[in-house]
């Protein structure tokens, strides 16, 4: 497919540059951009995180894909244009220069949480070998520079960090950052963690950094999992598009963002995002209950015999395991109509048109249950209550092998009871008869 599947839309200008080019990204930020009023205003320029084969395959279509949303009931397809280029990240020059153009307004972030390279206490890991070799990087870059060596920071925040630095030395106007990532209060973060890299490297971008950059908070949510290479023919047959990557989704979509886009920014309002002055309570909402709910699926659905999510949640221990941890989330949430949105997060999950793979989950687990499980059970236990679902989720975590409690949160891992709660909840998984302490 072409933009000529879009009929005679024109191309809007790249505005907005986004890190991490992938299936998320596609059916949730470049979605809700090509279904902004304002979608003539506002194209993309998308880098995937290094791999070159999306951007080529993209790049050939003109960055026109299909979205699937896949309903229960049946199959709705269109074709978004909001992706006005599609480059590999490895290509890191480019996007560097298009962060720092100063056409470039907003700058988006789906890159794993895992990639932000945060310690396990939270701030930027300064002790992480990736990290430190960037930031030696970026103090001898001049010199770098002149021996005409092509070298460039690896970690995303040091990726960011030169595309910032150009875009200081070009003088260019205010950038709003959006990272879409489901990490707490993920605005915060980032800025502080890009803060603390530049004190390292150049105490004046460092200060530049506050009236050069906001960084905007976001809660993203839509269930999409890793598409097949079955799709390309179900597609062809229900538009006659030949499409080599198409995206499927679920029909809901949700985005509440909290912050400041100097430079403007999309009407994404429009096409129903919200902007809100507090973001805490939608992020853990979403992050404890569908993330949390997630996680422990991914952990205790495989080890019953599940692949998907859909499969795990139909089966009644995962689902009383899922309903239990819900339970313990929601006494520490702000009463945002908690029981409807779990009726309709139930009636997601149990989608079984989506192939959502546990195994997909289950990646970069460690720093996915530090987010979504400890901040649960460490309330619970504060409360004086065994946190049990908390400790099934672990339970089954360390069971597939994903770690150690220890490793996992130390505090957690000091408390007495929990670890009993977590060692009798491996004990009733199924072949947990023959674990041992964890
Ligand atoms: C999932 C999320 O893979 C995962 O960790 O929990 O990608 C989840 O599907 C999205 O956050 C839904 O909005």
């Amino acid at each position: 497919m072409s933009r000529a599947s879009l009929g005679d839309r024109p191309v809007p200008p790249e505005r907005i540059v986004h890190l991490g080019l992938g299936a998320f990204h596609r059916a949730h930020q470049a979605w809700y951009t090509a279904h902004a009023t304002d979608a003539a205003d506002w194209g993309i320029v998308a880098f995937t995180g290094r791999s070159p084969q999306l951007a080529d395959r993209l790049a050939a279509q003109q960055g026109v894909y299909t979205l699937v949303e896949r309903g229960t009931g049946g199959d709705r397809h269109e074709a978004i244009g909001s992706i006005v280029r599609a480059e590999p990240g490895s290509d890191v020059g480019a996007f560097v220069t298009a962060v720092a153009h100063p056409r470039t307004a907003i700058l988006t972030l789906t890159v794993t949480e895992a990639a932000y390279r945060f310690a396990p206490g939270g701030g930027l890991d300064l002790s992480d070998p990736a990290v430190s070799a960037d930031i030696d990087l970026f103090r001898n870059l001049s010199r770098v520079r002149t021996e005409h060596r092509l070298a460039y920071p690896t970690t995303v925040l040091g990726r960011t960090l030169l595309g910032l630095r150009a875009r200081h030395r070009a003088a260019a106007p205010p950038l709003a950052i959006v990272p879409c990532d489901n990490l707490a209060a993920n605005g915060d973060v980032v800025r502080r963690a890009l803060e603390t890299f530049a004190a390292q490297v150049s105490p004046a971008l460092r200060d530049w950094l506050p009236t050069g950059v906001r960084v905007v908070s976001t809660s993203v949510d839509r269930i999409t999992p890793r598409v097949t290479v079955q799709e390309t023919g179900r597609v062809k047959e229900a538009t006659g598009w030949r499409d080599e990557v198409p995206v499927v989704t679920e029909p809901f979509a949700d985005w509440v963002l909290a912050g400041d886009f100097p430079a403007g920014r999309p009407a994404w309002d429009s096409a129903g995002a919200r902007f809100v002055a507090e973001i805490g309570p939608w992020e853990t909402r979403k992050l404890w209950l569908l993330n949390g709910a997630h996680s422990l699926l991914a952990a205790t659905g495989p080890l019953r015999g599940h692949t998907t999510v859909a499969q795990a949640f139909a089966d009644p221990s995962c689902r009383a395991a899922v309903e239990a941890l819900w339970d313990e989330a929601s006494r520490h949430l702000p009463d945002l109509a908690l029981d409807d949105y779990r009726t309709a997060l139930a009636e997601r999950f149990a989608n079984p048109r989506i192939e959502h793979h546990l195994a997909q989950i289950a990646e970069d687990s460690l720093t996915k249950l530090r987010l979504r499980i400890v901040p649960v059970a460490r309330r619970e236990r504060r409360a004086g209550r065994p946190a049990t679902a908390c400790a099934v989720a672990v339970g089954a975590w360390i069971a597939a092998g994903g770690g150690s409690l220890g490793e996992l949160d130390p505090q957690l891992a000091a408390d007495h009871d929990f670890r009993t709660a977590v060692h009798q909840a491996r004990k009733t998984l199924p072949g947990g008869s023959r674990v041992d302490a964890g």
